[in-house]
Order: structure tokens, then sequence, then C-alpha cells
């Protein structure tokens, strides 16, 4: 088995060394050498949402069967390629459903409460040399969500619970929801004053925060990433945090991560999260459970517990 990300948890490593001989690319100086190597005897992969299995790798790899990822996203792993070699891929659905969507609204009240803000306000001893800003109020606000899978719809539930009303954007209507549909992105963001993105990361869905989007936000309204970085034109989303026509953000991924644009460093409307969605020590035991089940599941010849492909 071949971990192609750096070990994202020390049980999913510990149960993969158990029952596999388990290679961690990540610390593996030379790569090439280590391929040219090893190619031929690895059966499996195990990635996340740092690094999967690119088309590239792939290629060198002829006797791969199975890629499983510990992550929901599957944006890091060449699908097509797959298909195309009968490589079978799983992934971690549901079990970080409850996680991520928590973590959403935890970062909706954290930007409009000033949650971060005022906790800093009280460590540095502020609080008593003067009066703290009035805030947002959270309950009642109109959320707008963009895709309304398993953890969309688990945000909107939430959100519902606080009297929020919800309207939403996919590809193409529910027609078993009651929400308020938009079909265009921009019109979407001009009806609800927090915008959430929990689509998957695909071609279509890059930048789907672009200028325009963020405009039509405006400047009271709150962006909310969980998805991916790339969901969102980064540099427009700072110039428009430091120029004040978007109102604020919760962002728990980023482009280029683990690196933040430091421009948003100093600004009190903003909170990062260090990619931490389904980062609760239950959540983590249960994708990896489920990744160590996969490879077991494929290479006894049973049915894939999580099957993508
Ligand atoms: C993780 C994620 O951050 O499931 C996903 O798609 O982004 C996350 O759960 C990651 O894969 C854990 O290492």
């Amino acid at each position: 088995v071949l971990m192609t990300c750096p070990p994202p948890d020390p049980y999913l490593v510990e149960q993969l060394e158990k029952r596999f001989t388990l290679f961690k690319f990540h610390s593996i100086p030379d790569k090439a050498h280590f391929l040219n190597s090893n190619k031929a005897s690895i059966r499996a992969v195990v990635g996340n949402a740092s690094a999967g299995a690119d088309a590239q790798l792939i290629h060198q790899l002829p006797n791969l069967e199975i890629v499983s990822s510990f992550s929901v996203g599957l944006d890091k792993i060449d699908l097509a390629k797959c298909r195309e070699r009968g490589i079978r891929v799983t992934n971690t659905p549901d079990v970080l459903t409850d996680d991520v969507a928590d973590l959403a609204i935890g970062l909706m009240l954290a930007v409009l409460r000033r949650l971060c803000q005022s906790d800093r306000y009280v460590r540095s001893g502020q609080w008593k040399r003067g009066d703290f800003k009035l805030t947002t109020k959270f309950t009642g606000k109109s959320v707008g969500i963009i895709g309304l899978g398993r953890i969309g719809l688990a945000i909107a539930k939430r959100a519902e619970a606080f009297s929020c009303p919800i309207s939403y954007h996919t590809r193409t209507e529910k027609s078993d929801v009651k929400y308020k549909y938009y079909p265009s992105v921009v019109e979407l963001a001009a009806n609800c004053q927090i915008l959430v993105v929990a689509c998957a990361l695909t071609e279509e869905t890059r930048h789907i925060i672009n200028r325009e989007v963020i405009n039509a936000l405006g400047p009271k309204g709150v962006l909310i990433n969980i998805g991916r970085g790339p969901h969102v034109d980064e540099p427009e989303l700072v110039s428009a945090l430091v120029e004040g026509r978007l109102g604020g953000a919760g962002l728990d991924v980023f482009q280029d991560e683990p690196n933040v644009p430091e421009e948003l460093f100093g600004l009190e409307n903003v909170v990062l999260l260090p990619h931490v969605g389904s980062g609760t020590m239950e959540t983590r035991k249960e994708m990896a459970d489920l990744v160590v089940g996969n490879l077991e599941a494929h290479f006894l010849n049973k049915p894939l517990l999580t099957p993508v492909l």
C-alpha cells in the first residue's frame, strides 16, 4: 500500500501497518528511484484531500488495483484514468457529514458574533480597558448553499433550527426539497446573507466564487467555505475583504494549503481554520476504519464498503 499523503492520522497508519506493507511516499526523498524499484508490488494507494492519485502516478503503477481515499472529496484522484484502467476507488462519505456541517454553523457564528476576536479581546487584557463593539445576529439570517448533497443538506437542517430561510444552487433543481432554488450562483448570492460552499470540486465548480458572485453577496454578506480552496478565486476574495466589498468570511480551506494569504491575518471579520471540517477523534477513526475496511474487502474479493468506482 502506497500512502501518497503525509500520514493524516496515527490510528490509520497503525491499522494499515498491521495488515499491509505500507510505504509512506511523502517521506521518501527519491520518489522516482523508489517507484522504479517498487512499482510492481504496489497494489493500493491511500490518499486524502492533500494528495491522492493523479494521472502521472497511476501511469507509473502498473499493478494498481484500488485507491482508498481518507476523504469524501475525490478531487485529488484522476477518476477518468481509474475508470479506464479498471482501478477501484473508495472514499469516506456519511461518517464526516455531521462534523463538517457543525463546523459550517460554527464558522457562521464565529464570523457574525466575532467569537475569535472576542476571545482575543479577553486574553489580551483589553476587556479591562474598553468597550467591545456590538456584533451581528445570526438567528434568522438567510443562508444560501451551493451544493445540496449530504453535507449541504446537513447544513440546511442545522441552519433551519436557527430560523434561517434556506436557498440553494445545484446544477439541477431538486424535486424533493422545499428550499428556494436559484439556477445561477450570482442570483443566489444576491438573495442571501450567508453563502456557503458545500459542493464537490470539479472543473465546473472551480472558481464558482468569483468577483461577480462576491460583489453580489456584497458588503454585508458573509462567505463560508468548507468545500475546497479552489472553489474560490482567492485573490478576488482577499481584495474584496480588504476593500470592504464583502462583509466577512469563514474559511476552513484554501487554494494552497497550508499557505494562507497573509493579508487576511489582520482582518477581524474573517475566521481562518486549518482544514479541520472532519477533524474530530470520533470521525477520523470512522474514516480510517472505512479506508482499511475497503482495502480488506477488495483484497478478500468482497463487496467494497463505500465504492465510488
Ligand atoms: C480531510 C476532507 O481534511 O473528506 C474530505 O474531503 O477534506 C477531509 O475530511 C482529509 O482528507 C483528512 O486527512
